[in-house]
């Protein structure tokens, strides 16, 4: 009898642990800053040079890639107005092929930028549980709206950058949306505060001269053989925790 009742209890568990939120894989504290950046693409602000570099280095797709071809690393900060970022990307060819930003996006040049406000995991391809936003070369924001087609996040994503050579900084402000945001309906993005835990990650898609991109290179390791999933799965997002 006894044995039977804990038996029950750890199917039980196994259970609920199917429905638990996400693991955190990867987690990163996050700076507070007091006064938000210049978004110039120029990490003038002495904030910057106090925070850590994180590594943008795990190969999603593509074949092995040499320094010249492709390096990235990242930092980040955060206020109660949304997350900041400072990427610095060495990319030998900066592609824009095809100007429609509502077209074959994902086969330019551009960051994605994964946020997923609660940190719940799971599915959003078409849903405003978690935003995976591709910012162009030219701005553009593009995301797969609830209606199952690419819509543009402009006001939610501000970048700018720069180019010496071939390396190339994005300074961009993030503003942080929960799941209920509709389209045009003038809703606020979230107000964030310490301690808060965001679903994160980063990504480049990098593309030289192919018709298809060429790489595609993430923040955070994905286990199994598709490294594909961000777009898709918010499970496999690192985790921010907001530090003040
Ligand atoms: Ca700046
Ligand atoms: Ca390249
Ligand atoms: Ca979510
Ligand atoms: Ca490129």
């Amino acid at each position: 009898m006894k044995k039977g009742f804990s038996t029950l209890l750890a199917i039980l568990l196994l259970c609920c642990n199917s429905v638990k939120e996400k693991e955190d894989t990867l987690i990163l504290e996050v700076s507070y800053i007091e006064k938000s950046p210049n978004i110039d693409g120029k990490a003038s602000e002495s904030f910057w040079s106090l925070i850590d570099w994180n590594p943008l280095d795990q190969n999603w797709i593509g074949g092995p890639y040499v320094y010249d071809d492709f390096n990235g690393r990242y930092k980040i900060a955060w206020n109660e107005q949304g997350l900041y970022l400072l990427v610095e990307i060495t990319d030998d060819v900066l592609l824009d092929k095809t100007e429609d930003p509502l077209k074959l996006w994902w086969n330019d040049d551009c960051l994605e930028i994964f946020v997923d406000e609660d940190n719940s995991g799971g599915l959003h391809q078409y849903s405003h549980n978690a935003f995976a936003y591709h910012v162009a070369l030219d701005g553009n924001v593009v995301d797969l709206a609830p209606d199952k087609t690419p819509k543009l996040y402009n006001d939610h994503v501000q970048s700018v950058h720069t180019t010496t050579d071939n390396v190339t900084t994005w300074e961009l402000a993030i503003k942080v949306f929960d799941e209920d945001f509709v389209k045009g309906s003038g809703v606020e993005p979230v107000t964030l505060v310490p301690e808060k835990k965001i679903g994160f990650a980063l990504a480049y898609c990098d593309n030289d001269t192919s018709t298809e991109r060429e790489n595609f290179i993430g923040s955070v390791f994905v286990p199994g053989e598709d490294k594909n999933q961000g777009w898709i799965n918010a499970d496999i997002f690192g985790t921010l925790i907001l530090k003040k």
